[in-house]
């Protein structure tokens, strides 16, 4: 921990915010001295206004500023991706334990990987899709549940387990697809509409699509395939908004990753919610290093 630092945990015994450090950033959010109020206290860390990462202890009041943005704003957006669903055992990309670790992309998520090793490709989703459907929602898929119902909240997620329309979040933005569908990969017309099958497991390992008889895909979206032009155009109609929350998100594929930098240009305040830094995490104005299951609920607590 850094000198000064002194981290305290939420009272009446609730650790939730242990642990939480929040980084501001930007020319336009000056550094200032936050009371310690004592319900909840986490660490304030801001770059490039205490000389050598001196740590300050920022409680109640940010997360209250935090909060307050998001209650006061008119359209807050939030887009999501696999940190989000970590707490719930689904593996992430990157990082450790992540699925990139074990296995090349360019052998598995591919249009060419799927044309040259059909079977191998959907072993690889038919156990991602085992797994899946043995996970539950956590509570951070339940707070942006709860959101998606206000007026003006729109949430855009890059995962495609569906866990936040598990935990009944309405019009989620799926920019990667599904799991849980497929499509026809020989293009024909009938199967080119993505449908839902959520058989695990699936009867026949390649399935193939009931239109042409050809083998099925899953209804997700490979390295160099263009994103649904609908998903795409509502995504970035999001980006026109007040507050701009990146959830869980190594923010390094695009064109998801340039969602918030779009956001930004249109006068959004940004906030990253991460356990670690990420490429974008120097053009937010506040990055939030915690775990979203548990900043989320903090913030909606904060909300009251
Ligand atoms: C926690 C946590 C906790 C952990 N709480 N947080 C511009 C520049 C450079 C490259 C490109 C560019 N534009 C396009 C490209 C190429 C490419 C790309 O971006 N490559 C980069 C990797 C360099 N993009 C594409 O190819 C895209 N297509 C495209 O642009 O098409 C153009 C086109 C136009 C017209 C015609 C044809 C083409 C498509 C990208 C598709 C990505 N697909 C995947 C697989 C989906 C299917 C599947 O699941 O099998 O999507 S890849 C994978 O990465 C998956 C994810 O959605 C995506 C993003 O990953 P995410 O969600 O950020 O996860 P991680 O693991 O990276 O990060 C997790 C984070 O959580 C970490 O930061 C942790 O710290 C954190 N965390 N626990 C909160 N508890």
């Amino acid at each position: 921990m850094a000198p000064g630092a002194n981290l305290v945990g939420i009272a009446g015994g609730d650790r939730l915010l242990d642990g939480v450090h929040l980084r501001r950033h930007g020319r336009d959010e000056q550094p200032r001295e936050l009371p310690d109020e004592g319900l909840v206290a986490v660490l304030l860390q801001k770059r490039g206004c205490v000389e050598g990462g001196h740590a300050r202890i920022m409680t109640d009041a940010c997360l209250r500023e935090l909060a307050a943005r998001i209650s006061t704003a008119g359209r807050v957006t939030v887009m999501t991706g696999a940190g989000i669903s970590a707490a719930s055992g689904v593996p992430t990309f990157r990082g450790p334990g992540g699925l990139w670790r074990s296995f090349q992309p360019s052998e598995l998520a591919t249009p060419q990987a799927f044309a040259r090793d059909t079977l191998l490709v959907w072993e690889w989703y038919s156990w991602r899709r085992e797994m899946v459907v043995a996970c539950r929602p956590n509570a951070a898929h339940d707070v942006l549940a709860r959101w998606s119902r206000r007026d003006g909240v729109r949430l855009i997620t890059q995962n495609v387990d569906d866990l936040h329309t598990r935990a009944g979040a309405r019009h989620v933005v799926r920019l990667h697809g599904s799991l849980w569908e497929l499509r026809c990969f020989t293009g024909c017309p009938a199967g080119s509409r993505p449908w839902r099958d959520e058989r695990v497991p699936l009867p026949r390992l390649p399935p193939l699509c009931p239109h042409c008889g050809g083998h099925a895909r899953p209804a997700v979206v490979w390295f160099g395939e263009a994103l649904a032009h609908g998903d795409l155009e509502q995504a970035l109609a999001a980006t026109r908004c007040d507050v701009f929350l990146s959830v869980g998100t190594s923010a390094v594929v695009h064109p998801a990753a340039g969602l918030m930098h779009e956001a930004r240009a249109h006068g959004a305040w940004t906030v990253e919610i991460n356990p670690e830094a990420t490429e974008a995490s120097p053009d937010v104005h506040l990055t939030v290093r915690g775990l979203a299951e548990e900043v989320l609920p903090a913030i909606e607590l904060a909300m009251r």
